[in-house]
C-alpha cells in the first residue's frame, strides 16, 4: 500500500505544508480505512464483550503498529520534517475507564483481534469520561475530560434503537471505534450514546443535573452515586447500554440466519462484572417480544451469558433496590421477579435470591444464576469465590465456576511503549514472542552474560531519562534518574493501601530529618485518581501531596528521598511512567485485589515487584521465584481470620510499635498541618483517625516487615548485575501474562468461537 499517495489525497496537499493537525486529520482517516479493509463478516458465533468501561489508551500509534504502518510512517514523516511523537500530542486519549477492569477489556479487545476471533466489545460513550484529575493547595480537584471535542477516530454509524425508561422513549445511536488486530482482522468497539447529550449543564467542576436524563445519560463514567438521583442515573446508563446491546446482538443473529432458537449458536455474551447484568432480563424481554415463551426465552438466554467477576469487595457487588427498577424499567421487572421465583422454589436457599428480603436486587445473583460460565480473575481470587465469598452458589453450580487469570497485551505494553528494549529482544531471541509470549523465556539463556545485563540496565537508564524529560516538560518537575524509581500507580483505594507506601516515606523523612542518612537514593512516584466521593482516598492524596511539598522545600531531605505525585495518571502517563520503573508497589491487603494488571506490566518491562502474596501476585511469584520477587505481608488467610474473628485492633499497633507511632502522628504534627496555613487541616486530621479508630485494610501488622523488605530491595539494587539478572527474568517470564493466554482461555472454555 502506498501510504504516502494516500496520505496526500486525503490532505490534498504536500505533506511538507500541512500543519500538524491536518496530519492528524488524514492520518485518522487513512488508518480508519486500512483497518476497514481488514473487517470481516465471516464467523457463525460471535462474542460480545459487554462492559461500561474501556480504558483504551490513544489510538493512533497502537493502530500503526497493528496494521503494520507503523515504520513506514514514522520515516515519511520525518523525511517531510514532520515528527510523529508531535502528532501523536494532538490525539486524544479516550477516557472511556477508570482503572483496571477497563483497561483489561481493552487488552481482551486486541487479543480477540490479533487471535482473528470474532468478536466484538459493546459500552457507552461518555463523552466527559470519568474526570481529568488536577491539584489544586495540594487536594485533588475534578474536571471534565473533554476527549470528544477534539478530532477522534470515532465513526458514526447509521445503527438507532428506541430504549424505553422512566416513562420516555429515548433514540440511540451507535458510534463504532476500529479494533485493529496485530497482523491480523479488525472488529469494532460498539459505543452507544444519545444526541440529545448537552455538556453545558455541567457546572463547577463535574457537577450537573443528575435529573435531566436526555442531557446528561452519557456525559460521564461512573456519575457520583452518593444520592439517590445519582444511583438511578447508573440505572439509566446501565439499562440503556444492554437494551442495544440486545437489539444489536438480536439483529445481527438473525441477519445471520439465526431462528433465535439456537441464539447459541451465532451469540455469547460476556458479562464483564455486574454493571451490564440487565442484560440478562433484558434479552429474554426482547426474545419474548419477538415470539418466544419465557422458558424458551430464559432456557436461550442462559447459554449464552457468562459472568465474570472482579472483586470481592462488597460495595462493588451491586444491588439495586427494586423501587428503583420500577419507576425506571419497569418492562424487566417482572421478568426479574419470574427469575427470582423459580431460584426460590427450586432450592429454597435465600442466600442465592435475586430478590433479598430488603428488596434489593442482586446482580451478580442474576449472573450466577442465569448465567452459565462464572469466573474469577486470577487463581487465589477464584478460590476465594469458591470457598467463601460465592461459596453458597458454587455448592450449587460448581461446574459454572472457572478461572481465568488476567493478562495484557503486549503490543500496547512492550512494542509501542517501550520500543528500545522491544527491538533488544528482538535482536536477542528473534520476533516471535510478539505473537507467542511464551518465547521470552529464551532470555533466560541469557541470564548470566554481563553484556545482556549491561544493556538491560542500559535501557532502563534511557527509559528513565526519558521519563524525567517527559516530566520535566509537562509538570515543570525535575527528578533525578540516578535514584531507584520505586512506583506505585493504579486508582486510589484504601485497599490497595497507598497510605502504607506513605507510612514507609514518613519513616524515611523523619530519619533523614534526624540524622540518619540512608545508603540509597529512592524517588518514590505515585499515580492515582480517587473517585470524587471517596472522602478518606482523596485524605490520602491530600497528606502524599502534603509529605511532596515539605520534602521538595527542603534541600537536605530531598538529595536521599523525593516523593511525587503525579497529576492526571491514564493510559497515556502509564505507558510512560511503567518502562521507567524499578521497583513495582503491589501492596493490597492480601484477598483484596482481585488480579491486578499493573503489576503484570511493570514486570513485562523489567521492575522487580514488591507486593503481598495477593492477587496475580502470587502468579508473578511462581513463575519468577522467589530470587526475583520481594514479598512480605499477612497471608489471605491469616487476613479472612482476622476479619472472621474480628481481632483486629489498630490500637494496639499503634501503642506498642514506635514507628507505627512516630509516622501517623507525623500526619498531624505541626509541619504537615502548617502547610494549610491553619492550625487545624480537617483532612489530614481525618486520615489520622481513620488510621487509629478503624485502619479496615491493616496497614499496621504489615507495616514492619514492608519496611524491612522494602529496605532490603533498596540495598540490593546497588548490586546492579544481581540486580539486572532479577529484571531479565521478570521479562523472560512475563509470557503467562499475555491477554493472548487469557483469550485462548475463555475461548476454549467459554466461548468456543470458530
Ligand atoms: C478491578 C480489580 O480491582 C483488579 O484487581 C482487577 O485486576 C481488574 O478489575 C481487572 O480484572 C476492578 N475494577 C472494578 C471497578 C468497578 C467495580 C468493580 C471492579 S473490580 C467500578
Amino acid at each position: 500500500m502506498d501510504i504516502e499517495k494516500k496520505l496526500v489525497d486525503e490532505l490534498g496537499k504536500n505533506i511538507i505544508e500541512a500543519t500538524n493537525e491536518e496530519i492528524y486529520r488524514a492520518l485518522v482517516s487513512v488508518v480508519n480505512k486500512a483497518a476497514i479493509d481488514k473487517e470481516e463478516r465471516n464467523g457463525k458465533k460471535k462474542l460480545y464483550y459487554i462492559s461500561a468501561e474501556f480504558l483504551i489508551g490513544k489510538l493512533l500509534s497502537n493502530n500503526l503498529i497493528n496494521l503494520g504502518l507503523f515504520d513506514e510512517v514514522h520515516e515519511l514523516l520525518e523525511k517531510n520534517g514532520k515528527n510523529l511523537g508531535d502528532i501523536e500530542e494532538l490525539d486524544a486519549e479516550p477516557s472511556l475507564g477508570n482503572g483496571g477492569l477497563g483497561r483489561l477489556a481493552s487488552c481482551f479487545l486486541d487479543s480477540i483481534a490479533t487471535l482473528g476471533l470474532n468478536g466484538d466489545g459493546v459500552g457507552l460513550n461518555y463523552h466527559m469520561g470519568l474526570f481529568k484529575q488536577t491539584f489544586k493547595d495540594r487536594l485533588q480537584s475534578e474536571i471534565p475530560d473533554k476527549w470528544i471535542d477534539k478530532d477522534t477516530f470515532l465513526i458514526k454509524t447509521d445503527v438507532s434503537y428506541p430504549v424505553s425508561m422512566g416513562g420516555k422513549m429515548y433514540n440511540s445511536v451507535m458510534y463504532d471505534l476500529l479494533v485493529t488486530g496485530y497482523e491480523n482482522r479488525t472488529n469494532r468497539l460498539h459505543l452507544f450514546d444519545l444526541e440529545t447529550i448537552d455538556s453545558s449543564i455541567i457546572k463547577n467542576g463535574i457537577d450537573f443535573d443528575k435529573e435531566a436524563v436526555d442531557k446528561n445519560l452519557t456525559l460521564f463514567l461512573y456519575p457520583d452515586d452518593s444520592d439517590e438521583a445519582g444511583r438511578k442515573l447508573r440505572i439509566y446508563q446501565q439499562y440503556f447500554m444492554v437494551c442495544n446491546a440486545a437489539h444489536l446482538i438480536l439483529d445481527e443473529a438473525v441477519s445471520k440466519g439465526s431462528d433465535l432458537y439456537n441464539l447459541d449458536e451465532y451469540v455469547v455474551i460476556q458479562i464483564n462484572d455486574t454493571h451490564p447484568t440487565m442484560v440478562i432480563p433484558e434479552l429474554i424481554r426482547q426474545l419474548m417480544e419477538r415470539g418466544l415463551s419465557i422458558d424458551d426465552a430464559i432456557e436461550i438466554t442462559n447459554k449464552c451469558c457468562a459472568y465474570t467477576n472482579h472483586t470481592i469487595l462488597a460495595e462493588a457487588l451491586e444491588k439495586w433496590p427494586i423501587g428503583y427498577l420500577k419507576s425506571i424499567v419497569p418492562q424487566i421487572v417482572p421478568i426479574i421477579e419470574v427469575l427470582d421465583d423459580r431460584i426460590r422454589r427450586k432450592y429454597e436457599d435465600e442466600s442465592i435470591a435475586i430478590i433479598d428480603r430488603n428488596d434489593f436486587v442482586s446482580m451478580a445473583a442474576i449472573d450466577i444464576n442465569y448465567g452459565y460460565s462464572v469466573n474469577g480473575v486470577a487463581g487465589l481470587h477464584t478460590e476465594i469465590l469458591k470457598n467463601t465469598e460465592l461459596n453458597n452458589f458454587y455448592k450449587i453450580y460448581p461446574e459454572k465456576f472457572n478461572n481465568k487469570t488476567n493478562g495484557i497485551t503486549f503490543r500496547r505494553w512492550l512494542m509501542s511503549c517501550n520500543p528500545s528494549l522491544t527491538k533488544y529482544l528482538e535482536e536477542l531471541i528473534g520476533e516471535g514472542f510478539i505473537k507467542d509470549s511464551f518465547l521470552l523465556k529464551k532470555l533466560e539463556e541469557y541470564k548470566d552474560d554481563k553484556n545482556v545485563l549491561n544493556k538491560l540496565s542500559e535501557i532502563k537508564m534511557q527509559n528513565k531519562q526519558a521519563f524525567c524529560d517527559y516530566i520535566e516538560k509537562t509538570r515543570g518537575i525535575i527528578l533525578d534518574k540516578d535514584t531507584i524509581f520505586d512506583v506505585q500507580s493504579k486508582r486510589l483505594h484504601e485497599y490497595k493501601r497507598q497510605q502504607l507506601n506513605l507510612l514507609w516515606a514518613i519513616r524515611r523523612y523523619l530519619d533523614i530529618k534526624a540524622g540518619i542518612i540512608p545508603e540509597e537514593r529512592v524517588t518514590v512516584i505515585f499515580g492515582a485518581k480517587a473517585a470524587p466521593a471517596y472522602t478518606i482516598a482523596k485524605d490520602i492524596i491530600h497528606a502524599i501531596l502534603s509529605l511532596m511539598q515539605l520534602i521538595e522545600n527542603d534541600e537536605d531531605v530531598k538529595k536521599y528521598l523525593r516523593v511525587i505525585m503525579l497529576d492526571n495518571y491514564n493510559v497515556d502517563v502509564a505507558e510512560k511512567l511503567i518502562p521507567a520503573c524499578d521497583i513495582s508497589e503491589q501492596i493490597s491487603l492480601a484477598s483484596k485485589e482481585a488480579s491486578g494488571t499493573g503489576n503484570m506490566k511493570y514486570m513485562l518491562n523489567g521492575a522487580v515487584t514488591l507486593g503481598t502474596m495477593d492477587g496475580a501476585n502470587v502468579e508473578i511469584f511462581e513463575n519468577v521465584g522467589e530470587e526475583n520477587i520481594y514479598i512480605f505481608g499477612l497471608s489471605s488467610d491469616e487476613v479472612i481470620a482476622k476479619y472472621k474473628n474480628g481481632s483486629y485492633d489498630p490500637k494496639y499497633y499503634y501503642d506498642n510499635n514506635a514507628e507505627i507511632k512516630r509516622a501517623v502522628d507525623f500526619l498531624v504534627s505541626k509541619e504537615m498541618i502548617g502547610l494549610s496555613g491553619k492550625d487545624h487541616d480537617e483532612s489530614l486530621e481525618r486520615l489520622y483517625n481513620e488510621f487509629l479508630n478503624k485502619d479496615y485494610f491493616m496497614t499496621f501488622p504489615d507495616f514492619d516487615e514492608y519496611c524491612k523488605v522494602r529496605n532490603k530491595a533498596h540495598s540490593d539494587y546497588k548490586n546492579q548485575d544481581e540486580w539486572s539478572r532479577k529484571c531479565l527474568l521478570n521479562i523472560a517470564n512475563a509470557g503467562y501474562f499475555s491477554s493472548d493466554r487469557t483469550i485462548e482461555e475463555y475461548n476454549r472454555d467459554i466461548w468456543k468461537l470458530q
